[in-house]
């Protein structure tokens, strides 16, 4: 496959398998899997461009099963599912991207998760503001994850390296120096 068609199959397969199961006909099991020969049959694709894709994946974002049989989206969801990542501990900081208009909001409320289960939070900075930049020019955000363990804040890490918890108290963000 070209590097086009990658990105193309893998914005679809982020689509069902986070969002809209349904509108391919498919069903997620409560941790969001689903059979990969069924998946094959709702979106008209190989095994070997699934692999390819899943291979080739810029942010790993798909996992198949031990055997191979079942695939699902690391993290990402808003339809309800249980990941079952287990409490991990996260290190002293944390960073988040974000749109500068967020940025209000965002110092008002802290951070949300939206329409998605959880925060997504990135181990460094870069890759929080690529994250940001996706929706204009960037800010990255500092989480001071030390203090919100300290205080019984639970945090896992997806399978594919983001961090997700269920919200960032305003208290906990110090905005970064655009650099
Ligand atoms: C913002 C992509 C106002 C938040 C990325 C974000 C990530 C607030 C947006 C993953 C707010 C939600 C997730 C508040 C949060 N007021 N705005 N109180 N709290 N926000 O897409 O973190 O390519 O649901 O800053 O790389 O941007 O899809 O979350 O801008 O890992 O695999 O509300 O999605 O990965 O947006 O991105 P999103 P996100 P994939």
């Amino acid at each position: 496959m070209s590097p086009a068609d990658v990105v193309r199959l893998s914005k679809r397969l982020s689509f069902v398998l986070r969002h809209r199961p349904d509108s391919v006909g498919l069903t997620l099991d409560d941790a969001g899997w689903v059979g990969v020969d069924e998946l094959l049959g709702a979106l008209g694709v190989t095994r070997s461009q699934l692999e390819e894709v899943v291979a080739r994946n810029d942010k790993q974002r798909f996992a198949l099963d031990g055997t191979g049989s079942r695939i699902r989206a690391s993290q990402g969801h808003s339809v309800a599912v249980d990941l079952g990542y287990s409490p991990a501990e996260p290190p002293a900081e944390l960073f988040h991207g974000t749109a500068q208009r967020f940025l209000p909001g965002i110092l008002a409320e802290g951070l949300r998760p939206g329409a998605r289960h959880a925060v997504h939070l990135s181990p460094d900075v870069g890759t929080a503001r690529a994250v940001g930049a996706r929706r204009g020019p960037p800010v990255v955000l500092r989480v001071d994850a030390a203090a919100m363990g300290a205080d019984g804040v639970v945090f896992s890490r997806s399978a594919n390296g983001v961090w997700l918890v269920d919200a960032v108290p305003p208290g906990r963000l110090t905005v970064l120096a655009a650099r």
